[in-house]
């Protein structure tokens, strides 16, 4: 069953092996001898058993030439791992390494204590046991470590690998499957250090993120891919420390955009390029049959404008893999015309609205920032109740890239500098979201499935190691949080009691520690959204609040309680039946 929904069990290879016999065979005919030039693009493993063991190992990524990597079970990439939609995830994770590890499994819906969170790394020597159920939607996720401060070096000497969830909806779409579904981790290294993935990041590299000049596909350098005419689907996966692509083919032929980092579109959507940052994910059908046998495309990433330094800079042009057409096999894929369905947040049910911005100071550490501050492990900078939809507004301050990552859930893109027209990898469930210099971006995000603490930050790897990541806790939705008794940790408006109510309700709001106090308004809405009442406004020092509302002289009907300061504002549902 995973063989057919992910059929890379023919393509499996080891590192450093080439791909299958059969799809050479033929080709020895229309190329001849020594014009494949380049590198048989690799697959790595699919994960058997339940032991990762991170370790340094000796491997060939350039032919001839020994590469000193940070391996998942001796391989780089790390063995991919392919799991069924409602299984549970059984994994020891072993650290041989000589300094701390964990693993994080990006864009999966895991517990507080499965996710990987730095707090949980483990030392040198030690098992960490993943057990949790896969509860989401087929998609290509992936894993890489998130030990604190040493998430960029570890991942850049080659901890990382694929994570598939799939599931039946899928397997039914007869989407192009075994040798026509194809993993693509794309990543840059640099030539100066060949064959070597040293990782010395200097103050310009911490400022723009350490960014390379080789692009390695599946850790395959100058890598080709022998295909058939027909109709395939490629699982893009930005690996990359710092490094944005333009992903499109050499002869700008068009493709079908049909997955984001939380799986299928709800529908293919036709491009001919897209963005995509480090953490994302993007999911292609791309039909080789309109070439003829013997010729060749090219995946490229197209220039554009980007930061830099005197060396690397971001937008520079890449050939990434050449595509040789060598045969007639059809994949027997189709383009199906309607995907998986999606339900579309909207905006009118969001209640808490928080907003973000990304700054950056000069010089030395901690230069990138999120609402003025750094990580700190045993700081949690705001608490978000579960199962409201919030509104999550990125400022980017700078002129930096910076794709920002949620644990714990996925969300939607809503806006881009207030426009609701999106590109195809936009729309749909995210984990990441790219925010370019000086944009603003809007994402719809509801925690549905565990409580606990989680993070948010840049997965610029270089900006994530310098501090930009805070830390939240995922909260019972009713009431005051009697763990966090005593200075509030965030602005918290809490569901109004009774309710429904008859004619007066009591309405419960937090106030975190801030400079000086801090205004904080109160007013109630009607259904209409017209503002009818103010209940609150002035200013508050920190505290636990609590005010009544008497509604005597109102109708009966639903009513909404809006609190309102600085960026932060939530909303609360409150019904009067008389
Ligand atoms: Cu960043």
């Amino acid at each position: 069953m995973i063989k057919k929904a992910l059929g890379l069990g023919a393509l499996i290879s080891l590192p450093g092996s080439i791909i299958p016999n059969e799809l050479l065979a033929d080709s020895s005919e229309i190329f001849p001898a020594g014009s494949a030039i380049g590198n048989p693009l690799r697959f790595p493993p699919v994960l058997t058993g339940n032991t990762m063991t991170a370790s340094v190992t000796n491997q060939t990524v350039w032919p001839g030439q020994t590469s000193q990597l940070v391996t998942i079970n001796n391989s780089y990439p790390g063995p991919t791992v392919i799991i069924e939609r409602g299984s549970t995830l059984n994994i020891n994770f072993v650290n041989n390494l000589s300094e701390d590890s964990i693993i994080h499994w990006h864009g999966i819906i895991a517990p507080e204590v499965m996710d990987g969170h730095p707090m949980y790394a483990i030392h040198p020597g030690q098992t960490y046991n993943y057990s949790f159920p896969i509860v989401q939607r087929a998609g290509t996720y992936w894993y890489h470590p998130h030990a604190d401060m040493l998430t960029a070096s570890q991942a850049f000497k080659g901890l990382a690998g694929f994570f598939i969830v799939t599931d039946q909806s899928e397997n039914a779409l007869n989407l192009p499957s075994g040798n026509f579904d194809i993993p693509l981790c794309i990543q840059d290294r640099r030539s100066v250090n060949i064959p070597q993935f040293t990782y010395n990041p200097n103050s310009t590299d911490m400022m723009v993120g350490f960014l390379g000049d080789v692009p390695l596909i599946n850790g395959t350098p100058d890598a080709y891919f022998q295909v058939s005419r027909t109709l395939y689907r490629f699982r893009l996966l930005n690996g990359s420390n710092a490094r944005i692509y333009k992903i499109a083919f050499s002869d700008n032929r068009a493709f079908h955009i049909i997955g984001t980092d939380g799986g299928l579109k709800d529908a293919p959507v036709s491009a001919t390029s897209f963005y995509i940052s480090p953490g994302e994910r993007v999911e292609i059908l791309f039909d080789f049959s309109p070439y003829t046998i013997g010729q060749s495309v090219t995946l490229k990433s197209l220039p554009f404008t980007g930061s830099g330094g005197p060396t690397y800079q971001q937008g520079t042009e890449m050939n990434l893999l050449r595509f040789d057409i060598t045969s007639n096999t059809s994949s027997g894929g189709v383009v199906p015309a309607s995907l998986t369905p999606i339900t579309y947040y909207n905006p009118s049910d969001v209640v808490r609205t928080r907003s973000f911005t990304l700054s950056h100071a000069s010089g030395g550490m901690n230069m990138h920032l999120i609402n003025g501050l750094t990580f700190s492990m045993n700081r949690i900078d705001f608490e978000v109740p579960q199962n409201g939809l919030e509104q999550w507004k990125i400022v980017n301050a700078t002129n930096e890239f910076h794709p920002m990552h949620s644990h714990g859930i996925l969300f939607q893109v809503l806006s881009r500098n207030g426009s609701t027209t999106l590109a195809p990898n936009d729309k749909g469930w995210k984990d990441t979201v790219l925010v370019n210099p000086y944009e603003q971006v809007i994402v719809l995000i509801k925690f549905t499935q565990y409580k606990g603490i989680y993070m948010w930050h840049c997965h610029n790897l270089e900006h994530e190691d310098d501090g930009m990541m805070l830390n939240f806790k995922v909260v019972d939705p009713i009431g005051i949080n009697e763990e966090n008794s005593g200075v509030p940790k965030d602005f918290r408006l809490h569901q109004n009691y009774p309710n429904p109510f008859n004619p007066s309700t009591k309405i419960k709001y937090s106030v975190p520690q801030t400079n000086g106090g801090v205004n904080v308004e109160l007013v109630v809405l009607d259904e209409t959204g017209r503002e009818i009442e103010t209940l609150v406004n002035k200013v508050h020092t920190s505290g636990n609040y609590e005010i009544q509302w008497n509604a005597a002289n109102r109708s009966s009907g639903i009513y909404y309680c809006k609190l309102i300061t600085g960026n932060y504002t939530e909303t609360i549902k409150m019904i009067l039946v008389k």
